[in-house]
């Protein structure tokens, strides 16, 4: 049989990474084989051991005998997680891959539903603990905020994604394919978004429950690790243009020349209202500000963002008044920083008045990207 008959033997490959799973691999698979059978789903499920030493091996293998739909690779060197799943992406049998955690953190009831996202056309289905109707439960405060730190971070690369650590996830196989992956630490899911092909998603929200059985692996240098990645992957795109944390650079770079447009116009009609109108220049300034903030709205809804406008007059006057408000807010940052620097921390006020405007144009660009143009490729 030729590689493309094989890639086509199955519907979906599960994979599922495991290290030291004893008591939990036999239950978790016949999960997965069970969803398998109600769903009427032709799948594989695929085990990839890092040489764990309590039996899982032997547990597999013993499965093995009565489903020929398990296979295992057990993996001699280079142990990890995010290794581990890339070794199996590049195992699969099919073009749909599922990623699952071995410990009941996710659950598997919602694979079908992962799998009808991608075959109706998202490239990428990802569990989301963080999306409406998402949750985690028995995650003592020092794990939620770590987690939650870690999202943030990832939220500057992917804006639209709301869960880019989750392990739980699905991707057309194509996504992956002849990507230069560097997997490292836990979060391979980051790895696939920053690095892979892709433009639609899709979010299914789902209850995290840790572990019920067995430790978990997480350690702190996990978060070094992962902050390296986001500087990776950001650095990654600036010479890979066909990756999505491109796209957000480029928004980034727009935003900022229509930024810097605006202090021209901002210039221009603060000196002719002044100038030939014979206004008081502070009253001539609240109409530059005014102006400005209009071109710099046409331009970002034209340019800037112009892969998410909607046409609608209404939908255009909402953006509008959005942007409005965060812009005025974002003055109101400018001069709270510009103050609290120059009074209480003695800085010359030209620097605190520089500071203040970095401040000011990343609260700007974040909260705007976010709320006045936020969604494009999420398929609901
Ligand atoms: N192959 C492999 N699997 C791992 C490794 N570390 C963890 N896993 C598996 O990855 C999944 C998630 O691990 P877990 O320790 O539960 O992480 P947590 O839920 O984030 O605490 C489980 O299925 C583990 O067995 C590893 O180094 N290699
Ligand atoms: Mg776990």
């Amino acid at each position: 049989m030729s590689d493309s008959n094989i890639a086509e033997k199955y519907r979906i490959t599960v994979i599922i990474p495991t290290f030291n799973e004893i008591e939990n691999i036999e239950n978790i698979t016949k999960a997965v084989l069970d969803v398998f059978a109600k769903s009427d789903i032709n799948g594989e499920i695929l085990v990839i051991d890092d040489k764990s030493k309590d039996g899982t091996i032997d547990a597999v293998k013993a499965m093995q005998k009565s489903y020929p739909q398990v296979s295992l690779i057990v993996r001699e060197s280079d142990h990890g997680l995010s290794q581990s799943v890339v070794e199996g992406f590049e195992k699969a049998n099919s073009e749909i891959i599922q990623v699952i955690d071995a410990d009941f953190s996710h659950p598997v009831e919602l694979i079908p539903q992962f799998l009808s996202a991608i075959e109706s056309g998202a490239d990428v289905c990802m569990g989301s603990r963080y999306t409406k109707g998402g949750d985690i439960t028995d995650w003592p405060l020092k794990r939620r905020l770590i987690s939650l730190g870690a999202t943030f971070f990832g939220r500057v690369l992917f804006p639209e994604v709301t869960d880019p650590v989750s392990g739980f996830f699905a991707i057309k196989k194509d996504v992956v394919e002849g990507a230069e992956l560097r997997p490292r630490g836990y979060k391979i899911l980051m790895e696939v978004l920053g690095k892979g092909r892709w433009q639609s998603f899709k979010e299914i929200p789902f209850t995290f429950k840790d572990r019920e059985a067995g430790e978990s692996k997480l350690k702190l240098s996990t978060i070094i690790d992962y902050i390296k990645q986001c500087i990776d992957i950001g650095l990654y795109a600036l010479s890979h243009h066909e990756t999505s944390v491109w796209g957000e650079w480029k928004k980034l770079l727009k935003f900022g020349c229509v930024g810097l447009s605006g202090i021209f116009v901002n210039t221009g009609i603060l000196y002719i209202l002044t100038e030939y109108a014979g206004l008081y220049y502070l009253v001539s300034s609240l109409f530059a500000i005014e102006a400005s903030i209009i071109t710099n709205f046409l331009l970002n809804d034209s340019w800037t963002f112009n892969d998410k406008v909607k046409s609608q007059i209404a939908e255009k006057w909402k953006r509008f008044v959005s942007f409005e408000v965060i812009s005025v807010l974002g003055v109101a940052i400018n001069m709270g920083v510009l103050y609290t620097l120059t009074e209480f921390a003695g800085m010359w006020y030209i620097l605190s008045n520089v500071i203040g405007i970095f401040v000011a144009f990343a609260w700007n660009f974040y909260v705007n990207r976010h709320v006045t143009w936020k969604e494009n490729n999420h398929l609901k």
